[in-house]
């Protein structure tokens, strides 16, 4: 009898485990789950409080990155880490623990926005649409989800509270010595009581209302700088770095991005620059990850130097001060604000050719060179391999450890960003200056011994001799020498001469720059500020949040030719007059005045820097989060120092952007007191992806994949022959998907133990449908193993299991359990269908303590088959909350060794144990066996010895 052939089976096996068997159970029990609120994990206080019982019990804080809710609904590919942090948390509630596990909706941005532009809907139509139609879609999967907490950071429930962080931010400053944000309030007091000097050095009695707000706006950690930004015309909008790729486009819609003044918001994450390195040592992420991160934040040590010209200093940032002696020439970056001032009238005599460039005057050669750097990207600017381009300012600088005069130039290849937009170039020992030098025929000087054969004539290399590993050469001056030093050293040395001399110091640099918080969008959170008529920025109070997003009939935004740099944004709200010149009393002592609302929205990385805060108390109206429920579930404890969530799940491509803004804004909160934990996710887990077949035709086009026929290792579609490759899953490649599909034919707990089984969790796979079928084999015998099939009994005896039986449960149970400890569920699942497989192949009724075992072990898997088989096994209570089962050692390991258990000198027992048991556990073993305990009687004990593996003898008190 053919096992999937659903047609005979009805016949032959009306009790057979079916897609029409699967569909029934599954929709039953979700019902059921819900009704019952069989996932509610009860909070210590508040309006979620509940059973005690519960909340006695380890916590488990199980999170997931929350969907974008797209129009186009998922595909299997979408849900991977989802059914994974399912099965995940299930497990934690069997083991134990009291686990926090649901899902919300990152719905505001621009992929809504875009989609409301074109579909002429408002975007908040469509969103919501999105979220219902995937709610059903992940409700289908069983996902174990405390929806009481679910939320979408549209909701102005939510939002309220995500412009309520962004006046804290606002209202903060970072206090350097303290190493910790700040109110504002208290730097106030401290430039009112001359505690601090103001800088200007003029009292703070002394300044205007407009100039106090300058000077504070310095050190807000949220504030608006004119600061050139990156501006996309295409999208019509400026965007963060992070959003920017590295060929300088946008990384949404693949257009050109411009440098442009414009006023805008940022963020001060520079402030927390060294923190966010630090802390990332305590965090359990994959150190793919934490690299990505420290790069971005790159901290760099070196040193700033003054090299002296005209009686004033151009000051650099090096991280090789110990190669000063090797600086034969300077390069200031275009845009330094110094180049005018060196830049004398003519070239000085003798001036070489090739560093004039052509041109007949220092100021031309410039001005024409900066026109030329302007057009380009930073890393257009950067690119390694790339000709060294630049021109000489006609200016000298003085070396300041050998009084050289050293040329200065101007070259795209420093940036203005960066350190001080200024180097000194050390040719023979840095590629780029290297390169520079050669195309420039500037000299090239050995200071650093090379460690091959090329000697130390630099002139005759082909390359820069980059090492930290060597020893400093001809490199001593009149009251200072490194020669014979190694690098380290020779850092040291020079620093601490720099320092004494008054002309330089040993500085630390970080890549990381401030996070650019505004864009020019609709559907975005409105910014809580206002403007007053000085144009000073003033936060609005708690009790005017939160400040919704005003219905509008033109939501879209204003859009440019891609390649037009010219132009500037225009806010979509500022199109509202109603709604942006208001009349406000803000409470601050000054009554109703006129006020002019920002119309800046903020950026979609908004919402999700704090959500993992609000699911733990996500109806609170008084505060974002109580503090006792922060702490019971995120807050410091061992092996979790700065507390987090237990275990965050979601895509690598998060590494620099959500991830550093989450840390960033948990930091603030966290400094101004409102949580207990400093970081959000203590653990981060990357799952791979699921890849799909992708064919296309001739022309290069992609052709459905459901509409393919593969012959002799070919593939047809129409007749004619395509090519197939390993892709993305998406409607776009027309080899979608949808988890629909798949549970129609088989079930969700079939597509759930596919997803799984495919392979280990954080490596990419490819779908393959016609393999699903796999998996609904296996879930056909575990009920067959429970189930009649011919009259739906329940066919399991009250025997005992023989020892081969028992040996293959206990082995699976503990295989089972550590792989789901370490989130390894494809050979969890190997280790149940090997258990399966046995019971099958004995060909006997099952015992039942092995039935409900293998039941209660698939159980996080495959939930609802799992619930059906307990609940036919006479349990009336839910299979969720069961005691996962665990391995008695005795049956795990294969090879035993008898143990003589004596009382009082006499054999009482013989057990079969591990040869690698411990004394303590042989003991326990020992004194739990029924035949010592019957010879004990009650008696208590005076003493035991323990000869692992082979005796224990009990000496009764
Ligand atoms: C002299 C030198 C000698 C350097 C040598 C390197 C090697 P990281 O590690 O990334 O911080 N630099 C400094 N400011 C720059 C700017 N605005 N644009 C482009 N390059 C800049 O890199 C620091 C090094 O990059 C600095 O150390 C400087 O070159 C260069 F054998 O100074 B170095």
């Amino acid at each position: 009898m053919s096992e999937t052939n659903p047609a005979t089976a009805e016949v032959a096996a009306p009790h057979r485990y079916t897609a029409a068997v699967a569909a029934e159970i599954e929709a039953r029990w979700q019902d059921f789950w819900d009704a019952d609120g069989t996932y509610a994990a009860p909070n210590p206080k508040g309006d979620l409080a509940g059973d005690p019982g519960l909340v006695a019990r380890p916590k488990k804080y199980i999170m997931d990155m929350f969907p974008y809710p797209s129009g186009a609904g998922l595909h299997v590919g979408h849900p991977l880490g989802y059914i994974a942090t399912d099965v995940f948390a299930r497990f934690q509630r069997m083991t134990g623990h009291n686990v926090l596990h649901t899902l919300g909706f990152d719905a505001f941005g621009l992929p809504a926005e875009q989609h409301a532009v074109q579909t002429g809907e408002h975007p908040r139509v469509t969103t919501e649409a999105a979220i219902n139609n995937m709610k059903s879609q992940l409700r289908r999967l069983g996902l174990g989800h405390d929806k009481r907490r679910s939320f979408a950071t549209i909701d102005p429930d939510y939002y309220k509270w995500t412009q309520w962080i962004f006046v804290q931010i606002f209202n903060s400053w970072y206090d350097d010595e303290a190493k910790q944000a700040r109110p504002i309030s208290e730097l106030v007091a401290r430039f009112e009581s001359g505690e601090r000097a103001v800088p200007g050095g003029r009292s703070w009695d002394a300044l205007s209302a407009a100039e106090r707000a300058d000077v504070l706006g310095e050190y807000r950690l949220a504030y608006a700088s004119d600061a050139p930004v990156n501006w996309c015309p295409g999208l019509g909008t400026v965007l963060a770095n992070e959003e920017v790729t590295a060929d300088g486009r946008s990384e949404r819609g693949n257009f050109p991005v411009f440098k442009a003044k414009l006023r805008q918001w940022n963020m001060r994450i520079t402030a927390y620059a060294d923190r966010l390195l630090d802390d990332l040592n305590e965090l359990d992420w994959p150190e793919a990850i934490k690299l990505q991160q420290r790069n971005w934040i790159g901290r760099s040590e070196g040193a700033r130097v003054d090299f002296p010209i005209d009686g004033e200093a151009i000051t650099v940032f090096t991280t090789r001060q110990d190669t000063l002696f090797g600086a034969t020439y300077m390069v200031l970056a275009p845009e330094h604000p110094l180049v005018e001032k060196f830049t004398p009238a003519a070239w000085p005599e003798g001036t070489h050719d090739v560093w004039t460039g052509g041109h007949a005057t220092p100021a031309e050669a410039v001005a024409a060179y900066r026109a030329q750097a302007a057009s380009k990207s930073d890393v257009e600017r950067q690119a390694e391999a790339k000709d060294k381009t630049g021109v000489f300012t006609g200016a000298f600088a003085t070396n300041p450890v050998n009084g050289e005069q050293i040329p200065v130039f101007i070259a795209d290849y420093v940036l203005m960003g960066y350190g001080t937009g200024a180097i000194m170039a050390v040719p023979a020992h840095d590629t780029r200056d290297f390169a520079f030098a050669r195309a420039f025929e500037l000299p090239i000087r050995c200071v650093v011994e090379p460690s091959d054969d090329r000697g130390t004539d630099a002139s005759t290399w082909d390359d820069a001799f980059a090492s930290y590993d060597a020893k400093i050469v001809n490199s001593h001056g009149e009251d200072v020498s490194l020669d014979g030093l190694g690098v380290t050293e020779a850092k040291a040395r020079i620093t601490e001469w720099l320092q004494g001399k008054g002309i330089g110091e040993g500085t630390v640099n970080f890549r990381l720059r401030d996070w650019l918080f505004s864009r020019q969008r609709y559907w975005g959170e409105p910014f809580p500020i206002v403007y007053d008529e000085d144009g000073i920025a003033h936060s609005l109070p708690e009790s005017m949040l939160p400040l919704e997003l005003p219905e509008v009939e033109d939501y879209s935004p204003r859009t440019f030719d891609p390649d037009d740099a010219d132009t500037s944004p225009e806010t979509p709200l500022s199109r509202n007059q109603d709604w942006v010149d208001v009349t406000l009393d803000l409470g601050d002592g000054r009554g109703p005045r006129p006020y002019r609302r920002e119309t800046n929205t903020m950026p979609n990385w908004a919402g999700s820097c704090w959500y993992e805060l609000r699911y733990l108390d996500p109806h609170n109206s008084e505060k974002l989060v109580d503090p006792e429920i922060e702490q019971y579930w995120m807050g410091p404890r061992a092996g979790q120092p700065h507390g987090g969530v237990d275990l965050y799940v979601g895509g690598a491509e998060h590494a620099v952007l959500h991830l550093l803004y989450a840390r960033f804004w948990s930091k603030v909160l966290y400094d101004l007191g409102h949580i207990s934990s400093p970081e959000p996710f203590h653990k981060l887990y990357n799952q791979g992806m699921i890849q799909a077949f992708v064919y296309r035709d001739s022309r290069g086009f992609p052709v459905p994949a459901a509409e393919i026929e593969e012959r002799d290792g070919a593939f047809f579609h129409n007749g004619e022959q395509v090519k197939r490759e390993l892709g993305k899953m998406g409607k776009s490649l027309k080899n979608a998907v949808t988890p629909e599909a798949i549970c129609e034919e088989y079930g969700a707990d079939t597509l759930r133990l596919y997803e799984m089984a495919m392979g280990p969790l954080d490596v990419s796979r490819p779908w393959d449908t016609r393999a699903v079928v796999g998996q609904y084999r296996l879930l056909q015998r575990l009920w067959r193993n429970v189930v009649d099939e011919a009259t739906g009994e329940v066919t399991v005896v009250d025997t005992e299991p023989d020892e081969t039986t028992l040996r293959a449960l206990h082995k699976a149970i503990d295989g089972v359990r550590q792989d789901l400890e370490g989130l390894r569920f494809n050979t969890a699942i190997a280790k149940v269908t090997e258990l399966n497989n046995h019971l099958t192949k004995a060909g006997a009724a099952v015992p039942r303590p092995v039935a409900e075992s293998l039941v209660l072990l698939i159980a996080p898997l495959a939930p609802h088959i799992a619930e059906e088989l307990w609940r036919k096994l006479g349990h009336t209570d839910s299979v969720v909350h069961q005691d996962f089962p665990v391995a008695d050692p005795r049956y795990v390991v294969d090879e035993t060794v008898t143990c003589v258990v004596q009382v009082k000198g006499k054999v009482k027992a013989r057990l079969e144990v591990s040869p690698a048991i411990s004394d303590d556990e042989l003991e326990k073993v020992a004194l739990a066996d029924e035949k010592v305990v019957a010879a004990l009687d009650g008696a208590g004990i005076r003493k035991v010895i323990v000869r692992a593996p082979k005796l224990v003898n009990i000496v009764p008190a």
